[in-house]
């Protein structure tokens, strides 16, 4: 069949810390992922793709509105029980699509909110993805080591009994009176916790959060990879004769990595590594399936990772003592939390066979928020003024026609705290807080005065030039400020 340049199906596959360095094609040696290296083959492999943030919330939020998180206060890291953060009737990516005659579905993990607060989990589930663009969800809420750990598809926990009621709260003092406790009933756990992730047990593992009933619909983390897999599967088989857009978002490598059965092992680097293995299985399924229905050459898939890696993000799985020689964000400094490269400079890849020349690499600078504005154009679609306000129509970049990307980004540690990147140039102004965060170990960037590094000479950024070049540093700091104070950085 011909391939349909203007309306292809479109899949995002989104990874949960994966690092810059976490994978073959980015150099990793320790973990084999020979279907992420196949995509990147395949397709275009970008050395400057950016998540908007070093956390999850901030960077999801980003990639489906276009807009960039600090601009909502509320785009933080969310509680499982959280509100909603994208208002029903925001245009965002899934909804433009779906205006586009494409099938829309989510699959994997959500943590952007849902309901409006006091959220009763027995009852529909609303506003969630399905008020903001997407016809099909099969989700998590937030994240695997926060309550409830339940699947959420269309409005409703799947498989709840009703005798058996579903509570959640995130009161540090409130735990349920029949509840087992990391915190109190250590001797239950398989994974303990390193830091904080001591509320309530659910398959021996203790999370963030409080919950109680809902055990018919009680997630099995070690078949969560397979779970999620089945939906997207599903989802592209039944969108047969419809260009559809499938958001597949990865819970792996976040805590707790636990490994099904036939990964357990796949590396020596521990879980860690043996999720990414997983992941990358799930990668190479998704594909076969496109090849099994004759869609490969129909579509345009996109991976990338919603924020740099950690390694040891709350729980004892000694990813940090077995890493071993493996560098997670390769020769990035810092890592998930932090103003460094390493919080948000992640893995890009984007393949459609076909289109995209295969086995090239861009250099391109280009952040998962423009996304929305080059889907919106790739699909024939006008955006309007106000509507994904800080997402750039980089349609040609993304399918390796063009090489010349972004001029200037700006980017989240946590927060809010930002980075203003233009050119090779990375400023980073004074911000509050430890240079490093303790428990995760990562160098977050913090410090009293600014920071300027040459990324194109120094991109393992120790080598600081703000005191060599304040004439720059000025002008970046006056940029920023600009950027913060505007309500939109598309022009026209
Ligand atoms: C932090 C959690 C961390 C992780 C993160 C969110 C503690 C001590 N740490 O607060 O384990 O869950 O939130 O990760 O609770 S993210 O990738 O979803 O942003
Ligand atoms: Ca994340």
């Amino acid at each position: 069949m011909a391939t349909d340049v203007t309306r292809p199906n479109l899949i995002i596959m989104y990874a949960d810390d994966l690092g810059f360095g976490d994978i073959g094609c980015y150099g990793a040696a320790g973990i084999p992922t020979p279907n992420l290296d196949r995509l990147a083959a395949e397709g275009l492999r970008f050395e400057q793709g950016y998540a908007t943030a070093a956390t999850c919330t901030p960077s999801r939020y980003s990639l489906l509105t276009g807009a960039y998180p600090w601009r909502n206060p509320r785009a933080a890291i969310l509680a499982g029980d959280a509100p909603l953060i994208i208002a029903p009737g925001t245009p965002t990516l899934p909804e433009r699509l779906r205006r586009a005659g494409y099938r829309t579905g989510i699959a994997g993990k959500w943590h952007l909110g849902l309901g409006t607060g006091a959220l009763d989990w027995n009852r529909e589930i609303r506003p969630g993805p399905n008020e903001v663009g997407f016809d099909h969800a099969h989700i998590m809420a937030a994240t695997n080591d926060r309550v409830p750990c339940v699947y959420v598809e269309d409005r409703r926990v799947v498989g709840l009994d009703p005798a058996d009621p579903l509570e959640v709260n995130y009161d540090p003092a409130g735990a349920y009176p029949d509840e087992t406790t990391g915190r109190g009933c250590p001797e239950r756990l398989r994974v303990r916790p390193s830091h904080g992730h001591d509320d309530t047990i659910v398959n021996g593992v203790s999370r963030i959060g409080h919950m109680r009933g809902g055990r018919a619909a009680l997630w099995d983390d070690e078949r969560m990879a397979e779970h999620f897999l089945a939906k997207a599967t599903a989802f592209i088989e039944g969108s047969a004769g419809r260009p559809f857009f499938l958001y597949y978002a990865f819970h792996q490598p976040h805590v707790p990595r636990l490994p099904g059965p036939r990964f357990a092992g796949a590396t020596r680097l521990g879980a860690r590594g043996d999720v990414i293995v997983e992941m990358d299985w799930c990668v190479g399924q998704v594909l076969e399936t496109l090849e099994r229905l004759g869609l490969r050459r129909q579509t345009l898939v996109l991976f990338s990772s919603d924020n740099g890696p950690v390694l040891d993000d709350g729980y004892q799985d000694r990813a940090a003592e077995l890493a071993g020689a493996h560098r997670p964000a390769g020769r990035l400094r810092g890592g998930k939390y932090s103003l460094f490269d390493g919080g948000t400079r992640v893995p890009f890849l984007a393949s459609w066979p076909g289109v995209i020349e295969a086995g090239r690499t861009s250099h391109a600078l280009v952040s998962h928020v423009d996304f929305h504005a080059s889907l919106a154009a790739l699909t024939g679609q006008a955006l309007c003024p106000g509507e994904a306000p800080d997402s750039l129509d980089m349609l040609a970049v993304l399918l390796g026609r063009e090489g010349r990307g972004r001029e200037e980004l700006v980017v989240e540690g946590t927060q809010g705290k930002t980075v203003m990147r233009r050119g090779d140039w990375a400023y980073i102004p004074p911000h509050p807080g430890p240079a490093v965060n303790r428990p995760t170990n990562t160098e977050l960037g913090n410090a009293p005065t600014p920071q300027l590094y040459d990324l194109s000479l120094d991109i393992g950024q120790i080598r600081d030039l703000a005191a060599e070049r304040p004439d720059i540093a000025a002008a970046l700091s006056a940029r920023l400020a600009e950027i913060r104070a505007g309500r939109q950085t598309r022009t026209g």
